[in-house]
């Protein structure tokens, strides 16, 4: 057997670089660099391991959270047939990428985390940042990572990384398995060398498969649509992956079924594609929500059933609704009782078109279809353009990002009161051009993540709605993207706190409490002194951005056009309307209020709340057949 002696980190970077994937013909390098930052618990070997080998680009993040949140950015705009590697020093740095972990795993967004370890060697135990264990000494904060991770591995030691690496590359790349993948690499064993078979470091191409339908759960979901008078198709963020928008698109034309989108598959059609009815669930709109109340057969396709999309399981109200799941993930496929077509989307819609060649919805339905998504594309109207004084309201800012965005080009968010605002309200006009982290909301995705989205695509503009909470939370890649010359257009709503979770707390009857950013009274000593007085332009300048304020919709939109005119990162400052939300459709998501208090208004959200949760439903009856 011909070897090479390597270091374990040498011989893992070269691995990496040559892994490829293939799908539909085409084929790429899976890995495109590494981002991370050098502690002592990784900078003498993969850090050596990489100064040797230039040719996979490392990047320096500002924090390891922020470097995952890049990668699974970067992996989510390729739909998910590329990636980074993050890797990070031991303890602090490392359990920085926990959050970023969790939001790759609960996405199915796959990268690669290289955390560094404590000494596998142990006689100097214990090290800098070790977590001490009077119980064992096979404990350590990356065990942290495995129920974030969907593969997990320690290696203690050189040769285990060739058992390890074919793991962890078929969970990478598996359509249904993928997520964030973790290997704990013990600072002493990344350093240590090994006669590696050669073989380990050969090209491999790694296909991703299509998985086409079993013939009798196919035979069983054509027939539930041809007998289905009022069937409605769940886009969710498989349709995406699976590049499955223009199979999806004949098939619903064909058909004549609409097509609803969760946050994740929104943007799986053009908003005006006859059959596109928008956003469903807790942030969806009038005309997908109707439609979802009343539907006889709801067709899922590459959705999770997260509780935004079912509105915590009250969006389906027709007794007789039964289920349909077109999903890669078997786990996926199988919930709410559904015809589980274990299949991918694009394999799926491809064989579903010919045979449904005879379905059309009834005339009742496509007219009932078209009126209501008539009635909301007004209502996206007059949202955009309310002329709220002396503020722009929020849907007025989306309306101008809306305007100055080309149809190519993207808009980001995460979490705060926009990307409800945003699922509603935003046109979208190709694939891949709504890129919401909805699955774990994570405040700070939103600049790293875009950072990823911009490598994926140059092309594209991407533009970030941001919120003050969520910049405050972590504007430092900001100084990343000026490091590596990317551009991206922040839109930073400054409206002096979490307008989400205020509004939430109202709801409930808690007036805010804790939500707005104030100084803490001298008199009630509580957080409801005066505003705090954030320099955000002072801020975002800081960090070697540019930075524009906008004091009304007018100035907002030339500084947008300012902003595509620029080269480099601009964040453009602009202050809301309180209190002019985008109002809710027919929509509801279970918060859960406390039973008991000794704030009427507690009491009475209470009761509001026992009789909104009579809607919730168990689908536990399965399609009928035959
Ligand atoms: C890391 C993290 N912490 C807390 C939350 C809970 N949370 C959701 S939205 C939000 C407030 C966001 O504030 P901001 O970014 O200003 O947006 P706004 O609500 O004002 O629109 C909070 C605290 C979260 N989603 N992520
Ligand atoms: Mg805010």
């Amino acid at each position: 057997m011909k070897t090479q002696r390597m270091t374990m980190a040498q011989a893992l970077v070269t691995f990496i670089k040559n892994q490829y994937v293939e799908r539909d013909g085409e084929q790429h390098r899976f890995f495109s660099g590494v981002l991370g930052i050098f502690g002592h618990g990784n900078v003498a070997g993969i850090g050596q391991a990489l100064l040797e080998n230039p040719d996979l680009p490392y990047t320096l993040v500002r924090n390891e959270q922020g470097g995952v949140h890049m990668a699974a950015g970067y992996a989510k705009a390729n739909n998910r047939l590329k990636t980074f590697v993050c890797t990070s020093s031991i303890g602090p740095g490392a359990t920085n990428m926990i959050t970023g972990a969790a939001l790759a795993t609960i996405n199915r967004l796959p990268v690669l985390l290289l955390p560094g370890d404590i000494f596998a060697r142990r006689n100097v135990a214990p090290v800098l940042q070790q977590l001490e264990s009077p119980a064992t000494q096979d404990i350590g904060v990356n065990d942290c990572f495995k129920p974030v991770s969907r593969y997990w591995d320690r290696i203690y030691r050189p040769e285990q990384i060739i058992t390890a690496l074919p793991e962890v590359m078929r969970v990478l790349t598996s359509p249904s398995d993928c997520g964030a993948v973790t290997l704990a690499l013990p600072q002493d064993v990344q350093t240590e060398a090994y006669d590696y078979p050669v073989e380990l470091f050969q090209k491999r191409v790694w296909l991703i498969r299509r998985p086409a339908p079993d013939q009798l759960s196919f035979e069983r979901a054509a027939q539930a649509i041809a007998r289905s008078s009022k069937p409605l198709i769940i886009a969710g963020g498989g349709v995406l992956f699976s590049a499955a928008s223009d199979a999806l698109a004949a098939f619903a034309a064909s058909s004549g079924i609409p097509v609803a989108e969760t946050q994740a598959g929104k943007g799986s059609l053009p908003y005006d594609h006859p059959q596109s009815v928008g956003a469903i669930g807790a942030t969806g709109n009038l005309a997908a929500n109707r439609l979802a109340r009343d539907t006889d057969l709801v067709i899922g396709i590459g959705t999770r059933y997260s509780d935004f999309t079912s509105a915590s399981m009250t969006a389906f109200q027709n007794p007789e609704v039964r289920f349909v799941n077109i999903n890669t993930a078997e786990f996926d496929a199988y919930k709410v009782s559904a015809i589980p077509v274990v299949a991918d989307a694009r394999a799926t819609l491809e064989a579903l078109k010919p045979a449904l060649q005879n379905y059309r919805v009834g005339a009742d339905y496509a007219a009932l279809i078209a009126a209501l998504k008539q009635a909301w594309e007004t209502e996206v109207d007059r949202l955009f353009h309310l002329n709220t004084q002396p503020k722009p309201a929020q849907s007025e800012v989306i309306g101008a990002m809306w305007e100055a965005a080309g149809p190519r080009d993207v808009l980001l968010s995460a979490a705060g009161s926009h990307p409800g605002d945003l699922h509603k309200l935003w046109r979208t006009r190709t694939p891949n051009s709504y890129h919401l982290e909805y699955g774990y909301s994570t405040m700070g995705y939103e600049i790293p993540g875009a950072l990823g989205v911009k490598l994926a695509d140059p092309s594209r503009e991407v533009y970030v709605f941001l919120g003050d909470g969520t910049y405050l939370m972590m504007p430092s890649e900001i100084v990343t993207a000026v490091q590596e010359h990317i551009k991206i257009i922040i839109v930073l709503v400054d409206n002096k706190g979490y307008a989400s979770i205020g509004g939430l707390s109202r709801s409930l009857g808690m007036s805010g409490f804790g939500t707005s950013y104030r100084e803490r009274s001298a008199t009630s000593g509580q957080l409801d002194g005066d505003l705090l007085k954030v320099d955000y332009v002072a801020s975002v300048r800081s960090l070697g951005a540019l930075a524009i304020k906008a004091g009304s919709l007018a100035e907002l939109k030339l500084a947008l056009e300012e902003a595509k005119r620029n080269d480099r990162v601009t964040v453009v400052v602009v202050e809301t309307q309180s209190g002019v939300g985008v109002p809710g459709y027919d929509s509801w998501w279970d918060v859960s209020v406390a039973e008991v208090s000794q704030i009427e208004a507690v009491r009475q959200a209470r009761a509001q709340y026992v009789e909104a949760r009579k809607l919730e439903r168990h689908h536990l009856a399965t399609p009928a057949r035959g």
